[in-house]
């Protein structure tokens, strides 16, 4: 059980929503941004205004996130938040460098004998998944998974 059951129900509905935008936005072409997007958030412009307003919208909501947490005096002042925090940035980081490569690239290597993408992120996620059952049962007393 999370320490915050209820904002770990957020974390995954935010999670879940990003993961469906961004397949989504893997299915438009680059020429599509200048039609006409008709949302509202548009303002009447193209569809490359809508993902530019919902991007700064998600930044605008951030400095009220960081103001609220001030206000109530719960920021994020202890060591492990500031690591976590990093962590998801860079997890956020590596989502974006892939969401958009075509699929047959995935296996490709780009040069003889070099890994392929597929393999670095497998890697990746290898690691974290054998790091974190470890750290699991040794700091959070869970038996094996
Ligand atoms: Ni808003």
């Amino acid at each position: 059980m999370a320490a915050n059951p209820e904002v770990q129900i957020l974390l995954e509905k935010l999670v879940r929503q990003m993961v469906e935008t961004v397949e989504a936005l893997s299915r438009l072409k680059p020429e599509e941004l200048d039609k006409v997007s008709g949302h509202p958030c548009a303002m009447g412009g193209s569809l490359r205004k809508l993902l530019v307003h919902n991007l700064e919208h998600d930044r605008m909501h951030l400095g009220q996130l960081h103001e609220k947490r001030w206000q109530m005096d719960v920021m994020q002042e202890n060591d492990l938040s500031r690591l976590v925090e990093e962590m998801i940035v860079a997890r956020a980081r590596l989502i974006a460098t892939l969401w958009d490569l075509p699929d047959e690239y995935l296996d490709r290597a780009p040069e003889e004998g070099a890994t392929t993408i597929r393999h670095v992120i497998e890697h990746v996620l290898y690691w974290e998944s054998d790091s974190m059952r470890q750290t699991r049962q040794k700091f959070l007393a869970e038996g094996e998974v």
